[in-house]
């Protein structure tokens, strides 16, 4: 993996088509030249695509990606990733157990979303690359989102791992960003806040 995680981690897009009222690939191109350090292709949900649609999309997001030099990292799914030349996967506590993922993937990246005290105990955190911390504040874009966490949850996080490579997610905007990043976290995941930006270069600026 040639990408410092910690840098990469700092502004996080992630997004799947059901995320967008227009082209996802000029949004992801938009985001890449305005400065977001990785990028997940989170192609789930409520009109997410399928099959083909979902695979071409992915390749066309997976390029810009490798043009703009940032990493690429596919939601849940050992295929895609795969077939992508992804650089790391993002799992859930219901996912594939990272246990699997690492002998399948020695060398991607693995992120894992930890929510809450009792998945973190369940957590084998040696074998992940990074944490998704969240949901941090109320978040609107994903349906079936855990209780809310509160920036205490990333202060605890950081006190357990002072060196573990964290990012928020959940929740953040341009205007409570920084309380993230204070909390300890090495980054912010965003959806929203790029996504139903009216100015997408404007939005990661300010981020
Ligand atoms: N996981 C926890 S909250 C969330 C995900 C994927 C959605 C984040 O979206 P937004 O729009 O940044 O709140
Ligand atoms: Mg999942």
């Amino acid at each position: 993996m040639p990408f410092p995680i910690k840098q990469s981690l700092r502004k996080y897009f992630i997004m799947g088509s059901q995320n967008c009222k227009r082209n996802p690939v000029e949004i992801l191109a938009e985001a890449t030249e305005a400065g977001i350090t990785a990028f997940q292709f989170r192609e789930k949900g409520d009109g997410c695509l399928a099959g083909e649609a979902r695979l071409e999309l992915g390749k066309q997001l997976r390029a810009i990606c490798k043009r703009s030099d940032i990493p690429f990292i596919v939601n849940d799914d050992v295929e895609l990733a795969n077939i992508l030349d992804a650089d790391g996967i993002h799992v859930g506590q219901d996912d594939l157990p990272v246990e699997t993922l690492r002998k399948i993937f020695p060398d991607k990246w693995i992120g894992l979303s930890v929510s809450n005290a009792c998945e973190l105990a369940n957590s084998p955190i040696d074998l992940v690359d990074y944490i998704g911390a969240g949901p941090i504040f109320n978040t609107t874009t994903k349906l079936d989102a855990k209780t809310t966490v509160g920036l205490e949850w990333i202060t605890t996080l950081r006190k357990q791992f002072p060196e573990l490579p964290i990012v928020g997610i959940g929740g953040i905007s341009i205007e409570n960003a920084t309380s993230v990043i204070k909390a300890g976290a090495d980054g912010v995941s965003v959806i929203s806040a790029i996504t139903a930006a009216s100015d997408i270069k404007e939005a990661i600026k300010l981020l």
